[in-house]
Order: structure tokens, then sequence, then C-alpha cells
């Protein structure tokens, strides 16, 4: 296309034109020789730009976030090295990110050649090249392209970006290096990937009027809806039919920020036993749960505490319905959007506590008294709007941040892939994602330890994200399942970080006052990234981590 014509003529030029009707503006990854040319394109794109990671991994964490809030994330690495980028790809795989993995590989007549080249694996080798990371990658993606021929390369773009958006789960593609500038031999049409149909959908009728006979039968309906609502942009209807009828709802901490927590309708975030006892109360309370795109894991079930034996349960995911045990074949999206089809007549009054009724509102320091992970999260809570988005590491982070009440679509984690090290990079991704929200990244001192780096990016591209690093010396969340000295890490000098970085500012506390001025001190000044690091006891916990440590001590116990 070369930059200023608007038709593709080459593979890569028509992967780029793609990928940027499909809202992207930003790749991240790392360079390398297999893959170097098509970096360039990208850099002479108009409109995508390449963000340097330190990191494969944290360029596909950063892609994760990325496609959370936008749709979609592409991340770019080089063969064989690159693959470390698994460990998002897994994320993305499990807790349905739309990412598009694109890998450079050697051409096919050097590889004819020679095929001891260097980063080849060369364990499935075919007359095409090695195949070996298509193998290890195509276990953790719904569909993939091998990029080695012009004449059908746009048709399988199309296909596989097709997948990605469809069943919002990670592709692969593979483009060998001289392949890039091939001129496309067919040209498809650019065609959005949404298709609008007026064919009847099955199912629909039956499961809406057993709907509707379910409702106009309980007194107590509730909501518990997961990531999947998120994920395939159902906010809305979903929202629009609970205040419809008055049905309150809960979310899973997958699924977290759902919808706007400060929401008259909105109760808590639901995990079973490890609920709030509000949370817990109500939904024992009610006579009919709609769980709506919700993932039963061990961590949103609160290590499968939840007990679903409500009268009536209508369960629904992306691809399936049940409604009491029947099941249909209907989609999340053909059910949410067909719900505000329905006319019942009556609204219901499930008593219930609002979550933002109890939402601490003003923090008041108590001199010269050392912190505590309760009072860092209630001074933290007084300063976020909806001008924040909140991104948790795994840790006490995570279960520490599932009690914030925040604004929709503003909190990210990976709560059910649950990998430690990914809060910088996905604060990285979530800035470019939304650079009109100030990020803050509330990260454990083990999980910095594995991306403090990635804050080279956020100098490198101005980036300010207000970094919380809850220093409690260790692995505080294994500690509590099992003492051991392998829960002991270095106490770095966290706060001298931009010295070696050349940005950002670092400051260290260990009282209420001082951490409630930083925090003043960091949301008052843009453009430059923050660690407040907190100096806490080493059995500091959140009252949510010591309940799950005691489920999940007595399971390691018994299973010993
Ligand atoms: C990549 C990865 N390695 C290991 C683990 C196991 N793990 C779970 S929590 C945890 C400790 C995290 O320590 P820190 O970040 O300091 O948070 P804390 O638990 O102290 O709040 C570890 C090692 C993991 N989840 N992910
Ligand atoms: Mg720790």
């Amino acid at each position: 296309m070369n930059s200023k014509n608007s038709h593709p003529t080459t593979v890569g030029e028509y992967l780029l034109a793609r990928l940027c009707t499909l809202g992207t503006k930003h790749i991240f990854g790392i360079p390398g020789d297999y893959v170097l040319r098509f970096n360039q394109l990208i850099e002479q794109h108009p409109h995508i730009q390449f963000i340097n990671t330190t990191r494969e991994n944290s360029a596909g964490f950063s892609a994760n976030a990325y496609a959370h809030l936008k749709g979609l994330g592409v991340a770019c690495v080089t063969y064989g090295v690159g693959i470390e980028i698994i460990s998002a790809l897994a994320q993305a795989y499990i807790e349905n990110y739309p990412l598009v993995i694109i890998s450079g590989a050697i051409a096919e007549r050097e590889y004819k050649k020679n095929k001891k080249c260097h980063h080849l694996m060369n364990k499935v080798a075919t007359e095409h090249g090695d195949c070996t990371q298509l193998e290890i990658f195509k276990n953790l993606t719904i569909d993939h392209g091998l990029l080695h021929f012009p004449s059908t390369a746009a048709a399988v773009i199309d296909r596989v970006l097709h997948s990605c958006l469809e069943h919002k789960k990670p592709v692969y593609f593979e483009l060998p290096r001289d392949m890039v500038d091939q001129p496309l031999l067919h040209l498809p049409t650019i065609s959005s990937t949404s298709t609008s149909s007026t064919t009847p959908i099955p199912d629909l009728d039956k499961v809406l009027n057993e709907t509707q006979r379910i409702l106009s039968n309980c007194h107590y309906p509730l909501i518990w809806a997961g990531h999947e609502i998120l994920r395939f942009n159902l906010n809305s209807p979903l929202l629009r039919f609970a205040e419809k009828y008055n049905i309150p709802l809960v979310s899973s901490l997958l699924g977290k920020t759902v919808i706007d927590e400060h929401h008259p309708l909105f109760i808590g975030v639901y995990q079973g036993e490890m609920s709030s006892d509000k949370t817990l109360e109500t939904v024992k309370k009610c006579d009919c749960l709609l769980i709506a795109g919700v993932i039963f894991n061990d961590i949103d079930t609160g290590i499968f505490t939840t007990k679903l034996d409500h009268k009536h349960q209508i369960v629904v995911n992306h691809d399936s319905l049940t409604i009491d045990h029947h099941h249909y074949s209907l989609s999340l999206v053909d059910y949410i959007n067909g719900l505000n089809n329905l006319t019942i007549s009556q609204s219901f009054s499930l008593p219930y506590a609002s979550r933002h009724e109890t939402v601490i509102k003003k923090f008041s320091a108590v001199s010269e008294t050392k912190t505590t992970m309760k009072r860092v999260f209630e001074c933290l809570q007084t300063h976020l709007t909806s001008e924040h988005i909140v991104v948790s590491d795994v840790g006490d982070s995570l279960f520490a941040s599932s009690d914030l009440v925040l604004a929709q679509n503003s909190f990210l984690s990976n709560p059910y892939f649950t990998s430690i090290g990914t809060g910088i990079p996905t604060a990285i991704g979530a800035q470019f994602a939304d650079p009109s929200r100030r990020v803050v990244a509330i990260v454990g001192d083990g999980g910095f330890q594995m991306s403090a780096m990635e804050l080279s990016t956020a100098v490198r591209y101005h980036l300010d994200p207000i970094v919380i690093v809850l220093n409690n010396h260790g692995y505080g969340t294994e500690r509590v399942l099992l003492e051991g000295d392998f829960n002991d890490i270095v106490n770095w000098n966290y706060t001298q970080i931009p010295l070696v970085l050349g940005g950002g500012v670092g400051i260290k506390v260990a009282t209420e006052e001082a951490f409630q001025q930083a925090l003043e001190k960091a949301f008052s000044q843009r453009n430059t990234f923050y660690i407040i690091e907190v100096d806490l006891d080493k059995t500091d916990f959140s009252p949510s981590l010591t309940r799950l440590g005691e489920t999940l001590g007595k399971i390691v116990k018994s299973e010993n």
C-alpha cells in the first residue's frame, strides 16, 4: 500500500490494514531478524505504532489489557525465542481475550537450504519449515494462519481474525520473512466481521418463554454476571434488563466492573464463602439466579463453595444455555439481547444492600500509625473515580482489590490464570488502550520483581501509571498456605528504580499519613510514573486472603 495508499497490495500490508480496520493502534513486541521487515512495515503505517516491551511475555500481557479495553490486542514476536509469550497466550485462552500473535519465521527457501538455523527448534519439521512453534501454540489458540502462500494469505487472514473476534480467544499468524512484501494474488473486499442476520434464532422463543414463566413465578431474582458479558460487550443490554425489572446484580471476580459498582442495583463480587457477608446473604436469599457469562473456576466460586441450589437457575455462556437442567443451544449474545423483548408484569424487590452504600468516602489517617493492608485499600478507595483504571497483580493485591468499588470496565487482573508478574505490563497496555484515564497498578513485591523492568516502557513512551508496591517481604499468599524460606525474597530498594530507568518518582512509606500524602502527590501529577512502596508486616493479610488461605491450606494438607 505504501503508507499513503489505502489499498494494501502485499501480505504484510493486508494484515496491518485488517488490524487497523478492527481498531488496532498499537502492536506490542520485540523485534528479531525473522520479523524485522514486518516491524518496519508497522513503523511506516500511518495509524499503528509499534511499542517495544522488555520481554515478549510483557508484550502479550500488555496486548491482553489492550484487548480487554478495546476489543482486540496484538503482539508481534520473532520466531522461537519469542515463545515466552506463551504465558500471556495461556491467559488469553482461558480468560477469553481476543489476542492476535504474529510471529516472524524463516523463509521456506532458506529452510530448504539448511534446517539448522538459529531460533529453530525442529522438533516438528515439514517441507515448509519448522512447525514446532505452531504445534505448541495450536493448543492455546482457536485458529491459526500460516502465511506461506500469497494466493491464500488474504482469505486466511480474514478467517483467522474472524475466529478471534467470534470466540474471544487468541489466534496465531506465522509470517515467513520473505512473505511480508509478496504481492497478494487474491484480494477479498474488506468487510466488517459482524454480520446482521434476520434468520430466526433456533430456541430463542422457547428459552424466552421459559425465562418469562420462571420470572413471573419467583419473588427474588438475582443476576450473577461474569467476564463474558464484558468480552461480548453486553453490559448495556444486561443492565437495561436489570433496571427495567429492578433485578440486583453481583459479579464474578473475573468479571469485576461488568457494571458500574456504584450503581444502586450492584451488590458486590460474589465468590461463594469468600464473599462479604452481605453479598453471601443476598445470594442465599434469592429464588432465581441468572448466571450470565461466568466460568465456575476455583477462584470465582470461592474454592467451589458456591451452593447453587436455588429454586430456579438459568446458566448462560458464550455458546450454551441451561434452564433448570434443560439444555439449549443458544448463545449468550442472543439471549441477553433477547431478554429485553420480555414483558413481565412485576418489578422485583429483593432486600439487599447496594455496594456503594458502604463505600468509605473519607479517609482520616491516624498519625504515626503503621499502615496495614486494610487501611491502604480504604485510603486508596477515597482517591478513585471513574477517571481511573485499577490493575491488580496476583497476590493479596488481587484479593484486597476485589472489595474496591469501581466504575464500569475499570478493573484488570488475571484472577483465573493467576500469574504473578502481570501487573506492570497490564498497566502499560491499559494506558495505551485508554490514555484518557490514569492507571493505578497494585502489585506485591514478588510480582513486582518479576516485571519491574517493564516500567522502562513507561519511561520510553511517557506513561504515568501509579504503581503501589505492597511490600510484605516475600510471597505472602504462599506463606498463608505453607511457610518456608522459599517464600522469602531479596528486599530491593524499590524506590531507587527510577534512578536506574531514568524516569519516574519513588516514595517509600510505612505509616497511614505517609501513604495518604504519597497518593495525593501521585494523583496530582501526570506525565511521570510513581512507585509507592508500602512497607507492611510479613503477616498482614487482607481478610479475603485469610479466608482463601484457610480453605486452600486445608486442601493442601488433606492431599499430602
Ligand atoms: C508466574 C507465577 N509463578 C508462581 C506463582 C505462584 N504464586 C502465587 S502467589 C505468589 C506470591 C506472590 O507474591 P507477591 O507478589 O509478593 O504477593 P503477596 O502474595 O505477597 O501479596 C506466588 C509465587 C504464580 N501465581 N505465578
Ligand atoms: Mg509479597
